[in-house]
This record gives structure tokens, C-alpha cells and sequence, in this order.
């Protein structure tokens, strides 16, 4: 069965060469329900040569810690061997992009070239800067979104109100099953070498002073097994519960989207067939599809996704109006990273992040608008959001991290409301406001009782 075009963009035009067919691994680290991976098999089925698997690992994506790598490498492992399975080896190679992947390329003779689409910018520069050094036909296969970013949309979306219709009436072309992945019948002579994926865990000259954590366990096979417990105990009550920072509402299932280990489309098939209200089923699709792809589609569009720049004009000119505004506290990086501010309420989701590496979802628009109220300017504050966020987040480094945050600075996806000091016309939460929403108290002594990894 073909894969719909739609799904890919040519990167580089050019003859196919007759060596095997090579799938640049990246975002959509998983061998199940890949259609960037299943797209490549294609290919290579229709020209009979061999398909290859290849991650590049760089020891300095954004300011990664051993937290991320250690999660997304043991991930790694398991489709590794799940591959290997498949007669489509999976060679991790070390280096930036630009040097290692022609050298691998060159040696293995491909013949094409086919990666994952991401919308951030270091993805962009990697893709632009290997389609300069190959001249075998290169693609890019949206497996991340269920509507292909460019094809939801064709420009920046103001808001959920304006993407919606779109995603939704495309859905049903997109919402296909995936086709079955074949052992691959045509093989290289030698099989490459696999990887000591504990070797490079524990050697790779990275961070390590954010540690790993326990409570969460990386891989294709857990990220199943956390959706169907989600879907048995979760998701009847999601749209009641999601919002209450005491009570495990969310389906927990961010780190394995961001790294790619699970599909969102094969959650949302699953999530569609449950036996549950269909007010459940919404809300969470609505978050699980729409948001998140309005976050894809705010950073392939606005280039200034993490910045004040990328805010749109209503909420730059309220927040330059209120920029004289007296800040009642200042903190430094150092303080918020401690969590040693005035408020308790911020302190302890600040400890959350940094024990767990996954704060609740409601008190992430809580914490990201104090870190504007309590510094000097917006632009210090989404540098400040930014990098905590990536720095302790297990699925940090992310579109919807850099919409989430811009939608709490800088009204990004929200509207204009009424004015506050500092925020001017830009949405703002207090104390009372979460008092009035959950126990505040509980949340507080709970995350006490954390102890770190
Ligand atoms: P669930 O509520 O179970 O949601 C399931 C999935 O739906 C999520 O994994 C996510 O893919 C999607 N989703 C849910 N809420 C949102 C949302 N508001 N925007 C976009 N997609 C959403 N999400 C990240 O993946 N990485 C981040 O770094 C991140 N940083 C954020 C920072 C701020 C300041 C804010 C306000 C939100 C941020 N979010 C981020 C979005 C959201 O809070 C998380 O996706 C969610 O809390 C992840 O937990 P979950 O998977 O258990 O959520
Ligand atoms: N992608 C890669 O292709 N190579 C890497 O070495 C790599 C490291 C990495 C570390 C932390 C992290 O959160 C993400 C990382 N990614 C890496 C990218 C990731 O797979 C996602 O594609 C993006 O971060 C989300 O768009």
C-alpha cells in the first residue's frame, strides 16, 4: 500500500543512485507506525536494495543533560534490536551532522536519503546543510503529525479556533492504518556493527549534573503500555481531572511523543476506539491533536518561536507599555532554578521540574507567567522559562514547550484580557486563582515529600 505523497517533501531532487536506501532517523525514534521509516521501506522494496537506519547522535543538542540522553538512548536500544529484527539495521554514529552523515553516507554508497520532519531551527540548519554536501535524492516525511505540518496549514495560525477546522476536515485522509513493516528482503553483505548503547551512555561527554529519573522508563514497549493504562484509568476522567495538579489526570505520555517513541497517531486511533464519553475523547484530542499540532505549526512558521519577536503585535505593544512596570520581586536565574522565591505555590512546581523532570500540565502556565512578573523584561523572562524548561523537562526541547511557554509570556495562541501590571493586556494567573481551582496546600506538601533522583 503507497504511503500518501502528501506526507513528503522533497529536500533535494535528484537521480537515485542504485546503493541502499537510508533512513535518517531523528525526531520519530521508533520502528512501529513510522511512516517516515515505512516510507523509506518503500523505496527500496520498489528499487530492491537494502534499507539502513542511521541516528546521529550530537553530545550538545540544546543543552541536553544526561536526563534526555539516558532516556532517549535506552529508548534507542530497543528499536534497535526491533530493527535489527527487521533486516534494517540501525547505526548510531557520533558528530554533528554536517561531517558524520555524508561520511556514512559515502561509505554505505546510498542511493536516497529519507529523514523525519521537526520544525525546529537546529533540524532545519542540520537538513539545509547535508542537502549542500549529497546529491542523491533527499525527503522528508511528517511522522510526528497526523495532517502533515505543511499540508494542516500554510501559514501561522492565530489560535486552536483557526487550525482546527483545518486538522479536523483533513483528518479523516490522514487517520489511515499503517502498513504492516516487512522483514526487508534485500541485505547488505555485511551487517554493520551495532552500538553499545551503555558504552555511550555512560562515556558520552555530556551534562550530568541534571540527573536521570526513575520513575519513568523509556522505550517503545512502556510507551504502549502507559497509553493502555491511561486509556483503562485515565482518560474517562481526563477532562475533568487534567487541570488538578493532585490527581494524576494527564495520560503521562509527553516524553515518549517528544522523543518519538510512541505515535500520536496510534494514540489517537486507540483513544477514538475506547469505551468512554465522547466529552473524554475531545478533550484529550483536542490537546493531543490540535494543540500539539498548532505548536508544530507555530514553530515551522514563525521563526521566532522562542523569542519576544515572535510574539504577535497585540500583546508586543502591551508588553513594551508595562515594560516601566514596578516588579513587586526580581529573582535571578539561580533563584527560580532553586525554586528560593517569595511564593511556595512557585517553589514547588519549580521542584517538581527539577526532581521529576515533568511538571504538571496546569501549573507549567502558573510557573512560566510568575518567571514574567518576577524579572526585568519579557525577553529575560522567555530566556529564563526557556531554559529550565529544556534544561530539567524530560520532554523539554520541544514545539510545544517553545508555543507553550510564547502562549504564556506573550499571549501567543491566546487573546488579549484585562490589564495587569507588568503582563498589560497578556493573560494573567494568581495564588487565589489556582486556590480557587485546587488545594494548593496538598500539591505543596506532596512535592515536599520528593526526594531527588
Ligand atoms: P496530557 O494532558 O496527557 O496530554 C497528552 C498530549 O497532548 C501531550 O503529551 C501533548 O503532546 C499534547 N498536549 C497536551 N497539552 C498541550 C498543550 N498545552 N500544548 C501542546 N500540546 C499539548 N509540552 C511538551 O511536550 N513539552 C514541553 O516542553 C512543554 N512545555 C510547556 C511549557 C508551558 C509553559 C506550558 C503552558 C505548556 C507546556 N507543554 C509542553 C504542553 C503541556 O503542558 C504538556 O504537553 C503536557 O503537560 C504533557 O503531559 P502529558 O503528556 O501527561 O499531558
Ligand atoms: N535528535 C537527534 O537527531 N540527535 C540527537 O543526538 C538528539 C539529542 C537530543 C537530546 C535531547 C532531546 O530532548 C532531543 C534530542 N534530539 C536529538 C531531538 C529530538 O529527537 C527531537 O527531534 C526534538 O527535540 C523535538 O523536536
Amino acid at each position: 500500500m503507497k504511503i500518501n505523497i502528501k506526507r513528503v517533501r522533497i529536500l533535494q531532487d535528484g537521480v537515485a543512485k542504485r546503493g541502499p536506501v537510508v533512513y535518517w532517523m531523528s525526531r520519530d525514534q521508533r520502528a512501529d507506525d513510522n511512516w517516515a521509516l515505512l516510507y523509506a521501506q518503500e523505496i527500496a522494496l520498489n528499487a530492491k536494495v537494502p534499507l539502513l537506519v542511521v541516528f546521529c547522535l550530537v553530545p550538545d543538542f540544546l543543552n541536553a543533560t544526561i536526563r534526555h540522553y539516558g532516556f532517549m538512548l535506552k529508548g534507542l536500544e530497543e528499536t534497535m534490536q526491533t530493527l535489527s529484527k527487521k533486516k534494517m539495521p540501525l547505526t548510531i554514529i557520533l558528530g554533528q551532522p554536517n561531517k558524520a552523515l555524508p561520511q556514512y553516507l559515502e561509505s554505505r554508497k546510498a542511493g536516497s536519503l529519507v529523514t523525519d520532519f521537526d520544525p525546529l531551527r537546529i533540524k532545519r540548519i542540520w537538513k539545509a546543510e547535508v542537502a549542500s554536501v549529497i546529491s542523491i535524492p533527499f525527503y522528508e516525511v511528517d511522522a510526528h503529525n497526523i495532517v502533515p505540518c505543511w499540508h494542516g496549514s500554510s501559514k501561522q495560525e492565530y489560535g486552536a479556533y483557526t487550525i482546527r477546522p483545518k486538522i479536523l476536515k483533513a483528518l479523516p485522509e490522514f487517520l489511515t492504518p499503517f502498513p504492516k513493516l516487512r522483514i526487508h528482503p534485500f541485505r547488505l553483505s555485511s551487517q554493520p556493527p551495532t552500538a553499545n548503547i551503555n558504552k555511550l551512555v555512560t562515556t558520552l561527554c555530556i551534562d550530568r549534573s541534571v540527573k536521570e529519573v526513575g520513575w519513568i522508563h523509556p522505550g517503545e514497549k512502556q510507551a504502549i503500555k502507559v497509553l493502555r493504562r491511561f486509556l483503562r484509568h485515565g482518560l474517562a476522567a481526563y477532562a475533568e481531572a487534567r487541570n488538578d495538579p493532585n490527581r494524576s489526570g494527564q495520560s503521562g505520555l509527553s516524553p515518549y511523543l517528544h522523543f518519538g517513541q510512541i505515535s500520536a497517531q496510534r494514540i489517537a486511533t486507540e483513544v477514538m476506539d475506547a469505551k468512554v464519553s465522547k466529552q473524554a475523547k475531545d478533550t484529550f484530542l483536542e490537546e493531543l491533536i490540535v494543540r500539539r499540532e498548532l505548536s508544530d505549526n507555530y514553530c515551522f512558521y514563525n521563526s521566532c518561536y522562542d523569542s519576544f519577536e515572535g510574539f504577535p503585535s497585540w500583546a508586543k505593544k502591551t508588553l513594551n507599555e508595562h515594560r516601566r512596570d514596578r516588579r513587586d520581586y526580581l529573582y535571578s536565574l539561580k533563584e527560580f532554578e532553586q525554586g528560593q522565591t517569595h511564593d511556595i505555590l512557585w517553589n514547588a512546581a519549580q521542584r517538581e521540574l527539577r526532581i521529576t523532570g515533568k511538571m504538571h500540565g496546569y501549573m507549567r502556565m502558573y510557573w512560566a507567567k510568575k518567571i514574567l512578573e518576577w524579572t526585568k523584561t519579557p525577553e529575560k523572562a522567555m530566556a529564563i522559562a526557556v531554559y529550565l524548561n529544556d534544561r530539567y523537562s524530560l520532554d523539554g526541547r520541544d514545539p510545544n514547550g517553545y508555543a507553550g511557554i510564547a502562549w504564556s509570556i506573550g499571549g501567543v495562541h491566546d487573546r488579549a484580557w484585562n490589564t495587569h501590571a507588568v503582563y498589560g493586556k497578556v493573560r494573567y494567573m494568581s495564588y487565589n486563582g489556582c486556590k480557587s481551582k485546587f488545594d494548593v496546600q496538598s500539591y505543596i506538601d506532596n512535592i515536599k515529600g520528593y526526594r531527588h533522583a
